[in-house]
């Protein structure tokens, strides 16, 4: 018999909601005494059939993604959980995970990650929880696990000595077995599945020079195993490819601020054909070209677009999704295909229902987030993996493929502004005051233009019709030009505001401006409406993407 210690506690759980993507906070919270424990009590007691069911359980390699793992181990042993299955040394990233949780047939899994948030002692550390389709829980799901979190007043576990993590092997605690596996091997046979990576290997190796920026996270194994074992590269295509408890104090946050090296070594010094990047957990991913940044958003039309370069989709696809503020470009590919576009909230949450129901087979997000119907979430790797192979089989360079595009449909330019960490009574105020202005705006002019919109964008899930509101104020424009205002979902410090701004320009029209001159009109109407730089004291936004 393992013996079951039921631990009281004297304060619950004092925490406000989960957000955008899970429970994130400074590690320093984690580390306080029962927090990590009661918050998957939590998820546990939310959990039905969760005795002798299955539970993949893994992280991005952060600070304290090792102790989270045997703290779990203990618990689920205490709650009967039938496997638990861990990968070795506790690396699995978020499209790994997905995948894990579907073929294993698991009730879920819990992904230790505060994604592309930085890590270590003074970064921060997060929980998310999976379902068994291998999607982010649902916000129904995770109401409840903040509701059962405020009244907890104890919480179970074992304390049995955990297996070390880094060997594969089978152990048993009473009625759990924990099972250790490879945590590369499942997700990176997925993408043989689905990509010719001999076609790949051979473009790659003719002249077309790759470099992968892994940011010492959690993509640099998946990434040497493809790369280097499966096609055949040199060792040196990855870069920062062994994870690190604090990413080597590099904020692993794939954008052209923070993957600012490769970024240099792309736009700058222009050595290599194609780089890529991904975000601590995996599941992002930025793709950039010689001399050439790719918007996440075109990056999305782009993959909408060449479907037939992918084996894994050569029999077409059902139809799209895009994040509210994701750009339109996609939606103009969707029409040329004659397929269904959806425009769901922030989040990937909210494509569960719709892969799920086969209406939609790709969707993506702004925040460098794209991804399909072979996991429940989005996938930095596969986005990267998708690239080279449109690039294989059209064998052109990545300014090219973009630039026919946007003769083909259009370019819809698009910029991204974030305020990161300001006060939020700033930020309350900036966001309450468009809030309070929407009426009074709509039918007025706006960067020359008559307001047809002024909304805060709610979703009703055309599957399970439920309704999520407050989901960030636009203005749309007679021209369809649009501006969106957010505050972050995912920041543990202070608040981030998050400005959209999107104009389209037809094929006839200059496609190749900068974006921000392009936006110009927009952004400034939009300060000057808001006192946005000198409310928030800053002459510049901390990241324009
Ligand atoms: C951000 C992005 C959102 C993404 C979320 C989780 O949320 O904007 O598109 O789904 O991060 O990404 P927010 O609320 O901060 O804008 V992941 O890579 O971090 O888990
Ligand atoms: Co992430």
């Amino acid at each position: 018999m393992t013996e079951v210690n039921i631990v009281n506690i004297d304060n619950p759980f004092q925490d406000q909601k989960p957000g955008t993507s899970g429970l994130r906070k400074s590690t320093l919270k984690f580390q306080e005494e029962h927090y990590l424990e009661i918050f998957i009590e939590a998820i546990f007691n939310s959990l039905k059939d969760l005795r002798g069911s299955t539970l993949i359980v893994g992280g991005d390699g952060r600070y304290g993604n090792f102790d989270a793992i045997k703290k779990i181990i203990q618990i689920c042993v205490a709650h009967k959980i039938g496997k638990v299955i861990v990968p070795k040394n506790g690396l699995l990233s978020t499209p790994a995970t997905s995948h894990l949780i579907r073929i294993k047939k698991a009730i879920g899994g819990i992904i230790l990650s505060a994604s592309h948030n930085p890590g270590g002692i003074e970064g921060d550390f997060g929980v998310k929880l999976n379902i068994s389709n291998g999607g982010p829980a649902p916000e129904s799901i995770t109401n409840q696990i903040f509701q059962c979190s405020q009244s907890l007043k104890s919480y179970k576990i074992s304390k049995i000595k955990t297996p070390e993590l880094d060997k594969l092997g089978i152990f048993t605690f009473g009625q759990t077995s924990v099972e250790i596996i490879d945590g590369v091997k499942d997700y990176s046979d997925l993408m043989e599945n689905i990509f010719d990576l001999d076609q790949i290997s051979d473009f790659l190796k003719k002249d077309f020079s790759l470099i992968f920026d892994a940011m010492n996270a959690v993509t640099g194994p998946y990434a040497t195993n493809i790369f280097v074992e499966k096609m055949g590269l040199a060792d040196s295509c990855v870069m920062n490819g062994v994870p690190l408890d604090d990413f080597g104090g590099l904020h692993p946050d794939p954008n052209l601020t923070y993957a600012s090296k490769l970024a240099d070594l792309l736009l700058i010094q222009k050595s290599y054909s194609f780089g890529a990047a991904c975000d601590g957990d995996g599941d992002r991913n930025m793709i950039l070209g010689k001399g050439c940044f790719v918007n996440p958003s075109d990056s999305l039309a782009v993959i909408t677009a060449n479907t037939n370069c992918v084996p894994g989709y050569k029999d077409g696809i059902a139809g799209v999704a895009r994040s509210m503020p994701t750009s339109s470009a996609v939606d103009f590919v969707a029409n040329a295909l004659n397929i269904p576009c959806f425009e769901t909230p922030t989040g990937w949450k909210f494509f569960g229902n719709l892969l799920d129901s086969n209406l939609i087979s790709i969707c993506g997000e702004e925040s460098f987030g794209t991804g399909s119907n072979h996991v429940r979430e989005k996938d930095g790797l596969w986005a990267v993996l998708y690239w080279l192979q449109i690039l294989a089989v059209k064998n052109c360079t990545v300014s090219e493929l973009i630039q026919k595009h946007w003769k083909q449909y259009g370019r819809n330019y698009y910029s991204r502004h974030d305020y990161e960490a300001i006060p939020s009574t700033i930020a309350n105020q900036i966001f309450g005051k468009l809030a309070s202005m929407l009426e009074h705006l709509k039918g007025n002019s706006f960067a020359g233009h008559l307001v047809k919109v002024a909304d805060n964008f709610s979703y009703l899930d055309p599957v399970d019709n439920s309704m999520s509101e407050n989901q960030g104020l636009r203005l749309v424009l007679d021209d369809n030009s649009r501006v969106i205002v957010r505050l972050s979902g995912t920041g543990t410090k202070g608040a981030t505001l998050r400005l959209y701004f999107e104009k389209f320009f037809n094929p006839q029209q200059n496609l190749s401006l900068n974006p921000q001159i392009a936006l110009k009109p927009l952004i400034n109407d939009l300060d000057a409406l808001l006192n946005i730089s000198k409310l928030t004291q800053m002459e510049n936004p901390t990241v324009i993407t």
